[in-house]
């Protein structure tokens, strides 16, 4: 049996502990504040704070040291490829298009563009590719597309030495939408310039007629309607790092 005297004493240990507690929980949460208000307070590297951008740079090294070549994104049968594709994301898509005098604008070098016809790259190798298409707001859908190889691309218009250099930027025509991809990815065997989907020639709101459909990355690279593309060693502007994304995109 406890005395009262013990009683008492053991409900002010409890009263006190509770006091630590909450005074505990109350440091951590204005801690919490503190940081979450300081990192706001950070210069900005395009579009997030510069410590973030610290880290989202790390992760990308990370990534880019783990690719490899025959690291395959899943394909899939084609029965599982959805008929209706979600639409997403229309910058670059303006409604004053050209599409009849398009030509895909090759830039070889400064001052060096080589102009392509649909035509041209449908007398290419054709590769089907039926994946999981990822879209980094969070959905995801199994979808069938149908182009060119970029490395077959590469290997017809001899961009031997172009392919050297680390980054390929590409561009919509009116330059409103814009992508950089390390070669790396690019020369990845899923990748493909695109002019199909589901079997028939790509719809106008899914780049007609020609997108980037690059399996190993977020769908924010998957360029729709390209106008050109041109090679650097430097990372070519990209619409969604500037927004503060990741550079590098990477599944
Ligand atoms: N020109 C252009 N291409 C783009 C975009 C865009 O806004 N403009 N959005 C990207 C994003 S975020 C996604 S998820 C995919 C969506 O492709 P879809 O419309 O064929 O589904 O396109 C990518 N390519
Ligand atoms: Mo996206």
């Amino acid at each position: 049996m406890q005395t009262l005297e013990e009683k008492i004493i053991e409900t002010k240990k409890i009263r006190n502990k509770t006091l630590v507690s909450f005074l505990f929980f109350f440091l951590f949460i204005a801690s919490c504040v503190a940081a979450w208000q300081w990192l706001h307070r950070q210069p900005e590297d395009n579009g997030t704070p510069r410590p973030l951008r610290a880290v989202l740079n790390t992760n990308e090294k990370i990534f880019m040291s783990l690719f490899a070549n025959n690291h395959l994104a899943r394909s899939y049968p084609i029965k599982d490829a959805v008929p209706r594709v979600r639409v997403n994301g229309d910058a670059g898509m303006g409604d004053n298009f050209d599409a009849a005098n398009w030509k895909l604008q090759l830039i070889r070098n400064i001052g060096d563009t080589q102009y392509i016809s649909i035509d041209e790259i449908k007398a290419l190798p054709k590769t089907e590719i039926i994946f999981d298409f990822k879209c980094i707001e969070g959905w995801s859908q199994v979808t069938h597309w149908a182009g060119v190889k970029f490395t077959d691309f590469v290997k017809q218009y001899k961009l031997d030495a172009q392919s050297q250099m680390k980054f390929v930027g590409l561009n919509t025509p009116d330059k409103e939408y814009y992508v950089g991809i390390d070669t790396k990815s690019i020369l990845h065997p899923q990748t493909i310039l695109c002019y199909e989907m589901n079997g028939k020639p790509l719809p106008m709101n899914q780049g007609f007629p020609l997108r980037l459909i690059i399996p190993v990355k977020y769908g924010v690279k998957n360029i729709k309607r390209i106008g050109s593309i041109f090679f650097s060693n430097e990372r070519p502007p990209d619409y969604w790092y500037e927004r503060g994304y990741d550079y590098y995109g990477g599944l």
